[in-house]
């Protein structure tokens, strides 16, 4: 089953509202407007906007520090992403938590961790919750290759396995953890391999193909509302940026980003959505600049609020203890 022409147009905003996100924090943490340490899911666009054509609101989405994508595609609102992103007070986490730690529960944004692995088994956590209730929502917990060698993902994997827990773990593996490329971290040929030590059904998929990840997670994301448990997605999609907004990859072997360019998934996903004839040119164009524009207004939103007071400082950090 392939995605209609209507989820085919979504999945492209979607990737265009990333990818022009990505871009616009770049061009602001490079000039010196904005003094952030940021993580862009540049490449990654595919997977999010791919998964996401099938999850509700009340579906639960956890992510890490380079989840703008899955953020925005879980539908955490430009202007409050924004928002949180500079530090103001408007932000989601009232700017206290940044761009490494949004949550957005009306959007089911439950978790973004700096913390790498850790989003793992509280995925489970959100699950036991939905097998107690005995609803039919499911948890998406997005993380990246590196975070496999963790002993929490394994423990996890486990556990869901065993108690069919409704979570399906999503891999985006785009080749590098941090400095490191996966071949150096890791030996097993495919990260979804990993799924059959706890007897749990591993798929990997090409993570620069959005209609790849829509029908790969359509098919886990039905089994797991059906209660016939967890799901391993590896999907992989080649970093096209470095590890942090700055970094100049001189780690990386000559020509290896140039390769990766040529599957640039917004870029391909656009040639194929006008050779297909799903739209014209211009209505991708007028998909660019709808997006643009309201880009632009988020940013300005975000610039002009007031950054949080001093006073806020201890609010939501601790708790209070009874004496
Ligand atoms: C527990 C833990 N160990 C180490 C780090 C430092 N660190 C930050 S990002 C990163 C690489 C993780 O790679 P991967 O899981 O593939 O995710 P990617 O950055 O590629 O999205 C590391 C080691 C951390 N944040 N947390």
């Amino acid at each position: 089953m392939n995605p209609n022409v209507q989820e085919i147009l979504q999945m492209y905003r979607t990737m265009t509202m990333i990818r022009q996100s990505c871009e616009r924090v770049r061009s602001m943490v490079l000039s010196g407007e904005a003094m952030l340490l940021v993580h862009m899911p540049w490449g990654e666009e595919a997977i999010s906007a791919g998964i996401s054509a099938h999850l509700r609101s009340a579906d639960t989405t956890i992510t890490t520090y380079r989840g703008m994508g899955d953020e925005l595609a879980k539908g955490v609102p430009l202007k409050a992403l924004w928002s949180e992103y500079l530090g103001k007070a408007t932000g989601p986490c009232k700017g206290k938590g940044g761009p490494m730690h949004i949550t957005y529960p009306e959007a089911g944004l439950m978790v973004t961790t700096g913390i790498v692995g850790s989003g793992i088994p509280i995925a489970n956590g959100f699950a036991i919750a939905s097998q107690l209730r005995g609803d039919d929502l499911v948890t998406v917990v997005n993380f990246g290759d590196g975070a496999t060698n963790i002993g929490a993902f394994h423990e996890a994997l486990n556990m869901a396995q065993l108690w069919k827990l409704p979570v399906i773990f999503l891999c985006h593996n785009n080749l590098w953890g941090e400095h490191t490329a996966i071949h150096e971290h890791q030996e097993n040929e495919h990260v979804a391999d990993r799924a059959a030590a706890y007897g749990m059904e591993g798929i990997t998929v090409d993570g620069t193909d959005p209609i790849a990840v829509w029908e790969a997670s359509k098919t886990a994301i039905e089994r797991a509302r059906a209660g016939k448990g967890p799901t391993l997605i590896e999907a992989v999609a080649p970093r096209l940026a470095g590890h942090y907004v700055g970094d100049a990859m001189k780690y990386q072997p000559e020509g290896w980003l140039e390769k990766a360019l040529e599957t640039d998934p917004v870029v391909t996903f656009r040639a194929r959505i006008l050779q297909e004839g799903h739209a014209t040119e211009e209505a991708l164009s007028a998909i660019e600049s709808e997006i643009r524009a309201e880009l632009d207004e988020a940013v300005e939103f975000a610039k002009n609020s007031p950054d949080p007071d001093v006073s806020e400082i201890e609010i939501d950090i601790y708790s209070e203890v009874a004496a």
